[in-house]
């Protein structure tokens, strides 16, 4: 209704009833069709016409943010594709089927085929970041990484259960004393893997590899080692000393003794 035909009516009725203050004010407002925000409306034609390569509506921020359009201007199947902006974004419908999200693919391109971002393939097994996290990739067709704080491998956060530091490198996780850079030695096998790789290096080193060899060096004696054999990691066996008498280096029985390994 125009301004004109309002105001002509208000006049009659003022006349009419001799009191203009009865016709309620806000009738006489006519908005010409602009909305109370002055910000475009954006319907669902308008969106898919700025699919084509355009930059997207100006209301429409970057990141992956709902955009709530109006109920009467979009409808839209949730979840559905709607189309590439810019290259490097696309839009979905969002979950009320009455807005559009848009997803920003970063440095990565948007593709029109895969109707999503091509940083890689949604459903992808699980790999591993150079930082050591987990990756995998949404449906959006971008990586996400989760942090794991003992590492990964093989796209699974490793666990680090005997809390030595070790995670995925750790060669027994139920033994704290076997761990990468061990530097002690021990005569019993690791708890859970067995074995006496203590510094996790894929080899049973022994602690004393000789038998007994006595000499002097300087003002003592050099060369104590095993009677006769090398026992193995763990095992026992006779330990021979060398002690300095009269001017030279004699062997000694000493006590049996058990083979240390890392
Ligand atoms: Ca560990
Ligand atoms: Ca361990
Ligand atoms: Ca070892």
């Amino acid at each position: 209704m125009g301004r004109a035909l309002l105001a002509a009516i208000a006049v009659a009725l003022a006349a009419s009833s001799g009191c203009w203050a009865d016709f309620p004010e806000n009738l006489l407002h006519d908005d010409g069709g602009v909305t109370e925000s002055g910000t475009p409306d954006i319907t669902i034609d308008g969106a898919l016409g700025d699919l084509d390569g355009q930059p997207p509506p100006p209301d429409l921020p970057a990141g992956d943010t709902t955009v709530d359009s109006g109920p009467s201007d979009i409808s839209c199947t949730p979840g559905e594709f709607l189309g590439c902006v810019s290259g490097n974004a696309f839009l979905r419908c969002a979950s009320s089927g009455k807005a559009t999200r848009r997803i920003d693919c970063g440095s990565a391109s948007c593709s029109a085929s895969a109707r999503r971002c091509d940083q890689c393939t949604p459903g992808a097994p699980p790999t591993c970041g150079a930082g050591g996290e987990r990756r995998t990739c949404t449906p959006d067709g971008l990586f996400v990484d989760m942090p794991c704080a003992s590492g990964c491998a093989a796209g699974v956060c490793c666990k680090d259960d005997d809390n030595d530091g070790a995670g995925c490198n750790d060669c027994d996780d139920g033994d704290p004393r076997a761990k990468p850079g061990q530097m002690g030695w021990f005569d019993t096998p690791r708890n859970t893997a067995g074995g006496f790789d203590f510094n996790c290096d894929n080899n049973d080193e022994l602690e004393i590899k000789n038998t007994y060899n006595c000499q002097k060096q300087g003002a003592g004696c050099i060369g104590a080692g095993w009677a006769a054999i090398v026992p193995a990691c763990g095992d026992t066996a006779q330990f021979i000393d060398c002690n300095r008498a009269g001017g030279v280096c004699v062997p000694a029985v000493g006590q049996p003794r058990r083979q240390r390994c890392r």
